[in-house]
């Protein structure tokens, strides 16, 4: 066998005649997408209806679903049209005829700009309709004074480009002094070395002692974690260029403990305690990389001694497990031009290789995924 893989098309799932399977991927000088992801599964010969290649049917990509568009059309003098769903909010009621009511709502963290409520009034003898537009969810104002158990502060504008010249600061206080704050960054976005968000333990914004991190570009710790029941935060932009800002959620959790920082993507972990001395082992699966450190520890002032590190898949590697994931190099972002990887996947000569495909996305006649088994045809 040998499939050669290129464009936009998920491949149907592959079975190896051999008990081995070589996975090539080269890319051209230009034009990077997606690249693919793959997992496989070593079964024994004996589970396998037949023998060799076998293409099962494949995965359709165009599944139809057939979607009626009910977008904006008066329907006669009873009916006003669909108001639709403000983003990053919700509406209550789905009865659009006259003298019907539908009520708006925001998520957490944003606010409502505009009717929370609308009805579907006549408005001439042959014509209902709404009685204001749709309102809109914005990241509210800069700045504020926060309180538990949680919460989530934005960027001004968010997910719009914050402002310029912004200085905006808020103070999270928990519910009860026997707790701390513990603050995860879910998006960050700020102009590198010009843009800042400062985030400090107490409630003495700015002072130099208190500070844990000025944060800039799209680095950030996993979290942080006050040492009291206050903490505070400080948004200072300059006077040129935006970004798109930042998303932070805060929680208050038990003194004594550093909160969870999560598992690494493709990673596992050992060790199930947060709290003072407590330490986390980590660890990638076959063919990733671990980046960082491999455990880390709860230290006494509420902050692990390191970010948990991260699982970086390998251009060339020899799976010998039962089972496991491929990736283009770098997969979701963009794979890099002039890539060169080999994979092979060998198990023992009773069994064969099942390899099905989850995403597949390349330039289309210059990068390719090349699948053999058999050795008989060569690439040149
Ligand atoms: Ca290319
Ligand atoms: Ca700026």
């Amino acid at each position: 066998m040998h499939e050669l893989f290129t464009g936009p098309n998920l491949p149907s799932p592959i079975i190896s005649s051999k008990n081995w399977l070589r996975l090539h991927f080269t890319s051209d000088g230009n034009h990077k997408l997606r690249g693919f992801s793959a997992q496989y599964q070593v079964k024994k010969m004996t589970e396998l209806k037949s023998r060799g290649v076998k293409m099962l049917p494949s995965k359709d990509n165009h599944h139809k679903i057939s979607v009626l568009s009910q977008m904006g059309v008066a329907q006669g003098h009873n009916m006003c049209p669909d108001p639709g769903i403000p983003d990053r909010g919700k509406r209550k009621g789905t009865d659009f005829r006259r003298g019907a009511t539908v009520h708006f709502s925001c998520d957490e963290g944003y606010e409502l700009q505009g009717s929370k409520s609308i009805s579907c009034l006549r408005v001439t003898d042959s014509y209902v309709g709404w009685s204001d537009d749709r309102p809109i969810c914005r990241a509210p104002m800069c700045g504020g004074q926060l309180r538990g158990p949680s919460g989530v502060i934005t960027s001004p504008n968010y997910p719009v480009q914050y402002d310029n010249n912004a200085n905006c600061t808020w103070l999270i206080t928990a519910s009860d002094t026997s707790k701390v704050i513990k603050l995860t960054f879910e998006d960050f976005d700020l102009e590198r070395g010009y843009d800042t968000l400062t985030v400090g333990d107490g409630q003495v914004v700015g002072d130099q002692k208190t500070i844990f991190h000025v944060l800039s570009g799209t680095t950030t710790p996993d979290l942080v974690v006050s040492t009291s029941h206050l903490m505070w935060l400080n948004f200072k932009t300059d006077d040129t260029s935006g970004s798109l800002g930042f998303k932070v959620s805060f929680e208050e959790i038990d003194q004594g403990s550093c909160g969870d920082p999560g598992i690494p993507a493709y990673g596992k972990r050992e060790g199930a305690g947060f709290r003072h001395g407590d330490r986390l082992y980590f660890e990638c699966l076959p063919a990733f990389e671990l980046m960082g450190k491999k455990n880390i520890t709860c230290q006494k002032n509420n902050q692990w001694s390191a970010k948990k590190p991260s699982c970086v898949f390998s251009c060339f590697f020899n799976f010998t497990t039962p089972s496991g994931v491929l990736l283009s190099p770098n997969y979701p972002q963009e794979y890099g031009n002039n890539m060169h990887c080999v994979w092979l996947i060998i198990t023992n000569p009773e069994s064969r290789i099942n390899l099905a495909f989850n995403d597949l996305s390349m330039e289309k006649q210059f990068d390719f995924l090349s699948i053999k088994d058999g050795g008989k045809v060569e690439m040149t």
